[in-house]
C-alpha cells in the first residue's frame, strides 16, 4: 500500500504540474461542453491521460476510474479513482479554485485520498488510519456542532433540481448558516477537513469528486456518509460530509 501511496504522490505532483502549465495557457486551450454547465478540455483529458497511463504502467493489475475515460476494469483488487480537473470550470475561467483528486480503493474501502490544487501549491493528503495532513502538517475539522457556527459548502451540478436547490439553501439559512461554493467539491471537502468549513452537502456527486476528500475528511476527525458503500466506485449520488457535532443538522439540508 506504501508502495502506491508514494507513486500517488509522484504522479499527482506531475499531473497538477501538466494542469498547470495549461492554465497558464488558457488561450491555447480547445474547450468542448460535455452537457449544460459542464464542460472539457484538452487539460481534463491529456491530465487523466498521464496519470492512467502512469498507473496502467506501474501496476497493471489495478483498475481505473477516471472523469474523462470511465471504467477500466482490473484483476488485482485495487481501483484508483480520479478525476484529472475537479473545477474545470473555475480552472478555464483562470480562477484557482481547481485540484486533481486521486483515491485508491480497496475492499470497498479508500486506503488513501490525495487532492492536489497546483494554483496555490496546497496538497491534502490522507492515509486510512494515518491522520490527514495539508503540505505535511497535520490538519483536523473543526469543532461546530451547529451550522450557524461557520459556512457551509453546498455542491451543485447539472443534475441537481431547482427543488433540490431551495430545500438546501433554505434550510441552511434558517438554521443561521452561511453558503460557500467555489465550483470545486473536491477542494470545498478539503477546506471541511482542514477545520475551515462546518461541512459539505450535495444531492448528486461523481465518486471521482470525492472519494478522496472523504478520506482525508474522515482522517481529519469529520463524519461522511457511507458514499462508497451506497454507490460504489463509479457511482454518483447524495454526499454529506462535516464536523461530527453538526452532522445531522448537515444532513437535514438534503431533501
Ligand atoms: C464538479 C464539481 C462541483 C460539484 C459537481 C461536479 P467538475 O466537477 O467540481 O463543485 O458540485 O458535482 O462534480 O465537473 O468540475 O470536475
Amino acid at each position: 500500500m506504501d508502495e502506491r501511496y508514494d507513486f500517488g504522490l509522484t504522479v499527482i505532483a506531475e499531473a497538477g504540474a501538466l494542469a498547470l502549465s495549461f492554465f497558464h495557457d488558457l488561450g491555447s486551450l480547445n474547450v468542448t461542453e460535455k452537457g449544460p454547465q459542464d464542460l472539457v478540455s484538452q487539460a481534463d483529458r491529456e491530465t487523466e491521460a498521464l496519470i492512467k497511463s502512469a498507473i496502467a504502467e506501474r501496476f497493471p493489475g489495478d483498475a481505473f476510474v477516471g472523469e474523462e475515460t470511465g471504467v477500466t476494469t482490473g484483476s488485482s483488487g485495487g481501483t484508483w479513482v480520479v478525476d484529472p480537473i475537479d473545477g474545470t470550470t473555475p480552472f478555464l475561467l483562470g480562477m484557482t479554485s481547481w485540484c486533481v483528486s486521486i483515491a485508491y480503493v480497496t475492499d470497498n474501502d479508500t486506503d488513501f485520498g490525495l487532492i492536489f490544487a497546483p494554483a496555490t501549491g496546497d496538497l491534502y493528503a490522507a492515509q486510512r488510519g494515518a491522520g490527514a495532513t495539508l503540505n505535511g502538517q497535520p490538519i483536523h475539522v473543526g469543532n461546530a456542532t451547529t451550522l450557524s457556527a461557520g459556512s457551509t459548502g453546498i455542491g451543485t451540478s447539472n443534475k441537481t433540481t431547482l427543488e433540490e436547490i431551495i430545500f438546501m439553501v433554505t434550510g441552511l439559512h434558517t438554521a443561521g448558516g452561511m453558503l460557500y461554493r467555489v465550483g470545486s467539491g473536491a477542494l470545498t471537502l478539503c477546506y471541511v477537513a482542514a477545520g475551515q468549513l462546518v461541512g459539505y452537502v450535495e444531492p448528486v456527486i461523481n465518486s471521482w469528486d470525492c472519494l478522496a476528500a472523504l478520506c482525508i475528511i474522515r482522517e481529519a476527525g469529520g463524519r461522511t456518509s457511507p458514499f462508497l458503500e451506497e454507490f460504489g466506485v463509479a457511482g454518483s449520488g447524495r454526499l454529506v460530509a462535516g464536523t461530527p457535532g453538526a452532522y445531522e443538522a448537515l444532513e437535514a439540508l438534503l431533501p
